[in-house]
C-alpha cells in the first residue's frame, strides 16, 4: 500500500482563452477532426517512426484509473510479422464471418461490406497493437489491481487516432475476433489483453470510404439549464 501523496505542483502553461478565442478554436478542431475517417485500404508508403513516437507520447498522456496508465502499444512494422499477424487475423475473421458472430451481429455489419480478407495488415506500414493491462504485477510478482481498465484504454486509443489524424495520417481500428492470438505473436504476458489493432499509414490511391452519417448534436447530448 502506498503511503504518500504526490508533490502538489503549479498547473503551469494554463492560461484561459478569450470566448472568442475559445470558440474559434473549438471551431477550427471540429473542422479538422469532421475530417477523420476510418480507412480500409493503405498505400505501402513509409511512415517516419519518429511521428509515431510523437503520436504514442500523446497517447501517453491520457488519464487513467489511479493514473495507473494501464496500456501497452506493440508497433509492428517487420513485414514478415504483420504477414504472420494477417493470416492468423484472417483465420479468425473467416470463422466469424461464416457465423461465428451472431445473425444480428453480421446483419449490423452488412451495409459496412467488410469481410475476411484484410490486406492492409500487410499493406499499412504500422500496426499498432493495443494491449490493455487488466492489472499490475509488483517486484514479487504479486498481482496489484487495475480500475477503469477499458475506460482509460479507451481514452488513450481516442488520444492516439486523434494524433495520427493531426499528422495527416489515416487509421483504421480492425478488431479481429477473437484476438488473443496476438499475445503468442508478439510475446505479451497473461496479464495483457489485446483491444484492437490501430493500423496505421496513408491511404490507397483512389480509396472510398462509406457514405455514413454522424449523429447531430441534439441526437448526442443533453443540455440541462
Ligand atoms: N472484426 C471484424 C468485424 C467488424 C466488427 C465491427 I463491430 C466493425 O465495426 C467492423 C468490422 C472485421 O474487422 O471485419
Amino acid at each position: 500500500m502506498s503511503d504518500q501523496t504526490y508533490k502538489a505542483i503549479p498547473l503551469d502553461h494554463y492560461q484561459p482563452l478569450p470566448p472568442s478565442e475559445m470558440q474559434q478554436r473549438a471551431d477550427e478542431f471540429f473542422v479538422q477532426m469532421k475530417k477523420r475517417r476510418s480507412v480500409r485500404a493503405f498505400s505501402d508508403r513509409q511512415v517516419p517512426r519518429a511521428v509515431i513516437e510523437t503520436c504514442l507520447l500523446t497517447a501517453g498522456r491520457a488519464p487513467s484509473g489511479a493514473n495507473q496508465q494501464p496500456w501497452k502499444f506493440v508497433v509492428v512494422s517487420n513485414p514478415e510479422l504483420k504477414r504472420t499477424i494477417r493470416l492468423a487475423a484472417e483465420a479468425e475473421e473467416r470463422a466469424f464471418y461464416a457465423g461465428g458472430a451472431s445473425e444480428a451481429w453480421l446483419d449490423a455489419l452488412k451495409p459496412l461490406a467488410t469481410d475476411a480478407e484484410k490486406p492492409f495488415l500487410e499493406h499499412a506500414p504500422y500496426l499498432i497493437v493495443i494491449f490493455s493491462e487488466n492489472y499490475g504485477l509488483d517486484e514479487q510478482g504479486n498481482k496489484i489491481k487495475h480500475y477503469y481498465v477499458r475506460d482509460s484504454v479507451g481514452i488513450a486509443t481516442g488520444l492516439l487516432i486523434t494524433a495520427i489524424h493531426n499528422a495527416g495520417l489515416v487509421s483504421l481500428t480492425h478488431t479481429p475476433s477473437p484476438m488473443r492470438f496476438l499475445n503468442k505473436l508478439l510475446d505479451r504476458p497473461k496479464n495483457e489483453t489485446p483491444t484492437m489493432i490501430l493500423v496505421v499509414g496513408y491511404p490507397e490511391e483512389g480509396v472510398t470510404v462509406p457514405a455514413i452519417e454522424k449523429k447531430s448534436l441534439e441526437e448526442i447530448a443533453i443540455f440541462k439549464e
